[in-house]
């Protein structure tokens, strides 16, 4: 049997019209699903046309390269972005409205429609959204008969009585944006406030805190490098708030009955706000009207319930399209497993960060940054974040880049 890869690579030979997509996928099973989605399209396009997924590195690389090709006037037709991005080359009108090719996102879910309008146009189509959600060691829960924590205090105290038990933290986080903001966003913070951008509020400091407070009390474990899934042999693991698309990986690595439910929430009544990640598809301006063609089929074909039902139970992100939930392939998946269910539940529970075109560069390295320095010991929460709110400010306002 012929790799996705390789059939592609066939297809596209033969073509007249290549629609290039690039992507911020490094493998496993999002970089497969896109290519088995891909061939799927190209089959239905009697040989004259294809779309061809060209992996440009990761998010950060992606996004680095896309820049690049603006300077050289090499843009392809298509690719991920996330929404800040999308504001980013908004800036320099670089993006095709879906008006204008044709896409209708009827039935698309308006969570993630409202997050790619931009001055009341939608300018891509939400593609590969994903949620975080709690993860969790069921093996381990069992050993110390421990339910599956559904607020931030049980999650505390839980963790806490584990870590006593096994004498090591076992709650793993990455010190990024990307974790710190589901604490923030669940203990009620909000990273805009009468339209301005504020990183050093009382509720930022806090869930920092909360942070902090967890490595040195022994119940937090930060992993400075590499995914989660690629850390569980450090020591004894338990929990960790994470992305839903991390499921394939998490799945591939446990040696343990890995289980997942909704988000710890501040009470019992809701779980916590996940943040979205994820992105969605763009198509450039520049390209030839040709390949705008292609990518405008592409596109539709891309959110429709099929598809959208197939690509999230390949990959564990959150079909965008609200008519995947009827579709047998999801009902089916979701009864043998249930953690399907949990992320598009969990969606309901769901905040962005904030479209700004140097966002980016805030949330890897401002916030970022300033997050790492507080957990490993380098600054106090409050020091760290006003530093970086110091910094933001100077960017914003184009004494830095
Ligand atoms: C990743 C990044 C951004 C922005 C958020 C932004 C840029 C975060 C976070 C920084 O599609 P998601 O949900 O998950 C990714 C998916 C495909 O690669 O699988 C996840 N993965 C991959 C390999 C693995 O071993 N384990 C695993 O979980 C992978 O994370 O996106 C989440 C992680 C990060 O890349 O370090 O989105 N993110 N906002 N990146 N550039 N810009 O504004």
């Amino acid at each position: 049997q012929q790799r996705p890869e390789e059939i592609i690579k066939s297809q596209c030979e033969k073509a007249g019209v290549v629609a290039e997509l690039w992507h911020g996928f490094t493998g496993g099973a999002p970089k497969t699903a896109l290519e088995n989605l891909v061939v799927e399209f190209n089959r239905t396009q009697n040989g004259q046309v294809c779309v061809r997924p060209i992996a440009q590195g990761n998010y950060r690389d992606l996004s680095t390269k896309i820049k690049a090709a603006f300077a050289s006037g090499k843009v392809p037709v298509m690719a991920q972005a996330f929404e800040n991005n999308m504001a980013l080359y908004l800036e320099s009108d670089a993006l095709t409205p879906m008006s204008a090719l044709g896409i209708d996102l009827k039935g698309v879910n308006p969570l993630f429609v409202n997050a790619v309008t931009f001055n009341k146009q939608i300018y891509g189509v939400p593609f590969n959204k994903s949620i975080q959600i709690l993860y969790y060691n069921r093996d381990l829960l069992k050993k110390y008969n421990a339910k599956v924590p559904t607020t931030i205090s049980a999650f505390i105290a839980t963790a806490k009585q584990i870590s006593q038990g096994e004498k090591a933290p076992v709650y793993f986080f990455q010190p990024d944006t990307s974790t710190f903001s589901y604490w923030f966003f669940t203990l009620g913070g909000s990273y805009l406030q009468n339209g301005k951008l504020v990183l050093n509020s009382p509720k930022a400091v806090e869930a920092l805190e909360l942070l902090v407070q967890g490595v040195k009390e022994g119940w937090a474990r930060p992993i400075t490098s590499g995914f989660i899934n690629a850390n569980f042999g450090v020591g004894p693991y338990a929990f960790s708030t994470d992305t839903s698309a991390g499921y394939s990986f998490y799945l591939q690595a446990a040696k343990f009955d890995l289980g997942v439910a909704p988000l710890p929430g501040r009470t019992d009544k809701q779980p916590g706000f996940g943040l979205v990640q994820g992105t969605n598809l763009v198509v450039f301006k520049r390209a030839d009207e040709k390949e705008k063609k292609v990518a405008a089929d592409f596109l539709k074909f891309v959110i429709s319930p099929r598809v959208q039902a197939v690509f999230g139970v390949a990959t564990n992100y959150v079909p965008v399209n609200l008519g995947s939930g009827a579709d047998p392939v999801v009902t089916r998946y979701i009864k043998q497993n249930p953690g399907f269910g949990v992320a598009i539940t969990q969606a309901r529970y769901a905040k962005f960060e904030p479209a700004l075109s140097d966002w980016e560069q805030i949330r890897f390295d401002i916030l970022g940054q300033a997050i790492k320095e507080a957990v490993l010991g380098q600054a106090t929460p409050k020091a760290a974040l006003d530093k970086a709110q110091k910094a933001a400010e100077d960017l914003l306002a184009g004494r830095t880049r």
